[in-house]
């Protein structure tokens, strides 16, 4: 059985948002089409409280879009974005949600950040969703979403890690890097992933 699994169609993803990705929200209506073709959907929803430390603005003299050490991690710095109940952390409005079975909540936690739908990027606690797509016996996922190569890319790496069949479904995502997202492509195809355009599906 087949998931599609939606990653972070939030407001500050798409222009007009904090940290807005070109083109985001030209993806909606074609994952909307998407849904109907799986037997589970589900999606993501970046979630950090005000003071999370992914955020520039919470490291003195720390500039947005710098790349910093934080408790022995690499860590972007990101504009403050999808903080917990707040308009930009809430899903495109033009996304269809009906069909959406669960969503998984990410980046919680003030000290880790957390791009994979699966696991934070210590690979420290685990979201539970690897449990609940087997659980329902899921075993070929499909990403779509934003931005292509942070969370769409870890959640795949991680789905293969988990010994799922993971597919990007290349023309539902969007990149905030051009030459950033070549290297993920690169990397989920060398790491067992497929990479396919929606009309591919069946
Ligand atoms: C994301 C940067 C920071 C994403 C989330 O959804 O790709 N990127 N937080
Ligand atoms: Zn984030």
């Amino acid at each position: 059985m087949k998931a599609l699994i939606i990653i972070d169609m939030q407001n500050d993803f798409v222009p007009g948002g904090a940290l807005a990705v070109k083109e985001g929200d030209i993806i909606v209506s074609l994952i909307n089409k998407l849904q109907e073709k799986f037997d589970l959907v589900v999606a993501t929803q970046d979630w950090h409280p005000r003071d999370h430390s992914s955020f520039a603005v919470n490291h003195a003299g720390k500039n947005e879009f710098e790349t910093i050490t934080f408790e022995g991690h690499s860590q972007v710095l990101w504009p403050v974005h999808c903080v917990q109940n707040s308009e930009g952390a809430e899903f495109h409005p033009k996304l269809q949600t009906s069909r959406i079975e669960a969503i998984f909540r990410k980046g919680t936690n003030q000290n880790i950040d957390s791009y994979s739908a699966f696991y934070d990027n210590a690979h420290l606690k685990s979201t539970g969703l690897s449990g609940y797509l087997k659980e329902k016996g899921i075993s070929q996922l499909y990403f779509c979403g934003l931005a292509a190569e942070y969370c769409v890319y870890f959640s795949i790496m991680d789905a293969l890690k988990d010994g799922f069949k993971a597919t990007l479904i290349e023309d539902a995502t969007r990149a905030l890097s051009h030459p950033d997202f070549l290297e993920a492509k690169q990397q989920i195809l060398k790491a067992g992933g497929h990479i396919i355009n929606s009309d591919e599906l069946s």
